[in-house]
């Protein structure tokens, strides 16, 4: 079975990948797809986003397809950036610098916040479905760590003592948001592997 990647974010294509490496499946990305364009990303929730995404590649490619919308939702901000996360700022170390900046008065115990993960996964005929992760920590005051991307190095796991960007890949993947929305996709792309199901069967799941 074929499936698509459908995110120019390489470093959520390795994260992915890792995860999908125990399905028997022909994974392709964007780069086989050259044709396919940028989506517009003009939704008001991650779940709308991420179908968007998702259902635009599907069409276009002709293969079943998943595609992510995420970000990290800050309690201080009341929930910023959430959906704009990617556009809070324009570069990684922008957005870092932004929002340390935003939240300098806000003190320890008070800077809670949750990365999201809407993850859809959409059939070349237009249908679609989608299953969430999220992923609890705090902001901290500076950057530590080299992993991951975005956010990462100022995600602190109180539970791990560690950043995001502290974890290697297959730490990361075993408790982020994006892992966890993604390992609720592979149970259901298993039915459809083994044919235990057709997609329509997973719409009503
Ligand atoms: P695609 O739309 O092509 O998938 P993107 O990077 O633009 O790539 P999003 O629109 O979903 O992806 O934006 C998500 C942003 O939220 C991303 O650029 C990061 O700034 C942040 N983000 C999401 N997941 C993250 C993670 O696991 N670690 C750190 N930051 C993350």
């Amino acid at each position: 079975m074929d499936l698509l990647l459908a995110t120019n974010n390489q470093d959520k294509v390795r994260e992915l990948m890792a995860l999908l490496d125990e399905l028997p499946l022909h994974i392709r990305t964007l780069a086989h797809f050259p044709a396919i364009g940028e989506v517009k990303e003009d939704g008001t929730t991650f779940e709308e986003n991420a179908r968007a995404k998702a259902c635009f590649c599907a069409k276009r490619s002709g293969l079943l397809s998943i595609a992510d919308d995420s970000g990290l939702e800050v309690d201080a901000l009341n929930g910023r950036p959430g959906v704009l996360s990617a556009r809070y700022a324009p570069t990684s170390s922008e957005r870092i610098q932004k929002l340390l900046a935003e939240l300098n008065a806000v003190p320890a115990g008070e800077r809670r916040a949750r990365f999201v993960c809407a993850m859809a996964l959409a059939h070349p005929d237009g249908r679609s479905l989608v299953r969430c992760g999220y992923c609890c920590g705090e902001i901290v005051r500076e950057p530590h760590g080299s992993g991951g991307f975005g956010y990462d190095p100022i995600f602190y796991l109180p539970e791990l003592g560690k950043t995001m960007a502290e974890l290697t890949l297959e730490e990361k993947n075993q408790l982020s948001h994006r892992s966890l929305a993604l390992r609720q996709i592979i149970v259901l792309l298993k039915k459809m592997i083994d044919n235990s199901a057709t997609f329509g069967d997973l719409l009503s799941l």
